[in-house]
């Protein structure tokens, strides 16, 4: 089976975020012809773009997939709905959110998808846990992550002792 590496970024600010990121593990876990390869530890991070809102809890997941990068989009949102989101408003506060980040080195844009995502170098919370798996790992069109994340030194993020 012709398997690609697809990153997933986890994040819940909502109920009680640690519990719902221990699902969502489980979930993707769960996907049909996909290996769930690694999961990252758990983050405490400071909202970027959602003012006034409760801390997020972030992590990523890293997955060997069978699945088209649509069906596995589809597959995310499923589990998301699965978990209680509902969609109010652009990054309004969530009890989860999956987005693809990359899906092995494609590279598009579409409506539906872009790939990687277009935000993902921007920020601490997808870069650290993603630096703490694979150190060595580079955005297509966007460069090596360790570069990128000490440019966020700014933003303000804590890791959490695994559990
Ligand atoms: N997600 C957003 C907007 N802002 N901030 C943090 N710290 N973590 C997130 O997951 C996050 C965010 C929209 O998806
Ligand atoms: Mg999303
Ligand atoms: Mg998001």
């Amino acid at each position: 089976m012709k398997t690609v590496t697809a990153w997933i970024a986890l994040g819940a600010n909502l109920g009680d975020p640690v519990a719902m990121l221990g699902e969502a593990f489980d979930a993707l876990a769960d996907l049909p012809d996909t290996r769930l390869a690694a999961r990252s530890s758990l983050y405490r991070t400071a909202p970027i773009d959602a003012p006034g809102q409760p801390d997020y809890y972030n992590a990523v997941a890293s997955l060997e997939t069978a699945l088209s990068a649509d069906t596995l989009l589809d597959a995310l949102q499923d589990i998301e709905t699965r978990c209680g989101r509902v969609r109010a408003y652009r990054n309004a506060p969530r009890t989860l959110d999956l987005d693809l980040l990359l899906y092995g080195d494609e590279q598009r844009e579409s409506e539906r998808l872009t790939l990687p995502h277009p935000r993902m170098h921007l920020r601490a919370f997808v870069l650290a846990p993603l630096v703490e798996l694979a150190p060595a790992l580079t955005i297509p069109g966007r460069g090596a992550i360790g570069p990128l994340l000490a440019a966020c030194a700014d933003q303000n993020i804590e890791k959490l002792p695994r559990s």
